[in-house]
């Protein structure tokens, strides 16, 4: 077995330890962080979540596997956000919806368009609708909302309408993501982008403040 699929195993298995010092060792190996990113840690979250769907594992292991995905993800953020450049590019808010509390995927969307050379503030998970809106009223020109429930994506299209009410629309604008939500959802909603994962994100970012 390669490191990266020891990564995927161990992740699958909950070990945090293990998969924080296989994280390090793949990379020692001369693996980039991005494919210790989708071929090891991504790849083993995208097992669990077939094996949750099919019943095979529970609650309590995903939330294993997810502690074990913040061990890996705390070794690579440094490298991840290497790439960042000094001048910003734009202020970023970023937060999961209210009643979800899945927060890996908005992390690593973070992570990312920090290293992008973003200034991203974490608004954490379960934010409700006016947290956003100050968000918007405190500065940020790009409110990203994450939503991995077919359940909480309804509290999307509140908060674009909450900034329309603000007249905040037009000078802030909105990104949404999250494994159950897609372009068309994104336009039925008017928000002004989707993005399907973290790289694509970034590029999405740059279109919406006009850097693309
Ligand atoms: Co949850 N869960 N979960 N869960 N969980 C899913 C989402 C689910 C699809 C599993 C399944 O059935 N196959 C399912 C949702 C089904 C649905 O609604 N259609 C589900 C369910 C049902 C639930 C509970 C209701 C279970 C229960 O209690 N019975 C419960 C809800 C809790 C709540 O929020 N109120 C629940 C709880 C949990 C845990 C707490 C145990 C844990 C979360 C721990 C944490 O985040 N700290 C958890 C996990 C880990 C998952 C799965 C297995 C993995 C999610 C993940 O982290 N993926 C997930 C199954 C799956 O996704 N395959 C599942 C890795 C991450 C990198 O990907 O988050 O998709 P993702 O983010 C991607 C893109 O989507 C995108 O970029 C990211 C990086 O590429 N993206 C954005 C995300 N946000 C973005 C924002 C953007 C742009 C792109 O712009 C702003």
């Amino acid at each position: 077995m390669d490191t990266l699929q020891a990564i995927t195993e161990n992740l699958k298995e909950g070990q945090a330890a293990k998969v924080k010092e296989l994280t390090q060792a793949a990379l020692d190996e001369g693996i980039s962080p991005d494919d210790v990113l989708d071929n090891g840690l991504i790849a083993g979250m995208t097992v669990v979540g077939k094996l949750f769907k099919e019943n095979e594992v529970f609650l309590p292991e995903v939330m294993m596997s997810a502690k074990a995905m913040d061990a890996g993800m705390a070794v690579l953020e440094p490298l991840l956000l290497k790439s960042g450049k000094h001048e910003s590019k734009g202020k970023v808010a970023l937060g999961t919806v209210q009643g979800d509390v899945h927060s890996i995927g908005k992390n690593l969307v973070g992570i990312v368009l920090k290293g992008a050379g973003f200034e991203v503030t974490d608004l954490g998970v379960n934010t409700p609708t006016q947290k956003f809106v100050e968000a918007a009223q405190n500065g940020a020109q790009i409110i990203g909302m994450s939503a991995l429930l077919t359940t909480t994506m309804q509290h999307m299209q509140p908060v674009v309408e909450a900034l329309e009410k603000a007249g905040l629309k037009g000078r802030v604008k909105t990104m949404i993501g999250g494994c159950i939500v897609t372009q068309e959802y994104a336009d039925s909603i008017r928000a002004d982008g989707y993005a399907p994962d973290a790289g694509s994100a970034v590029d999405k970012a740059k279109e919406l403040m006009g850097l693309a």
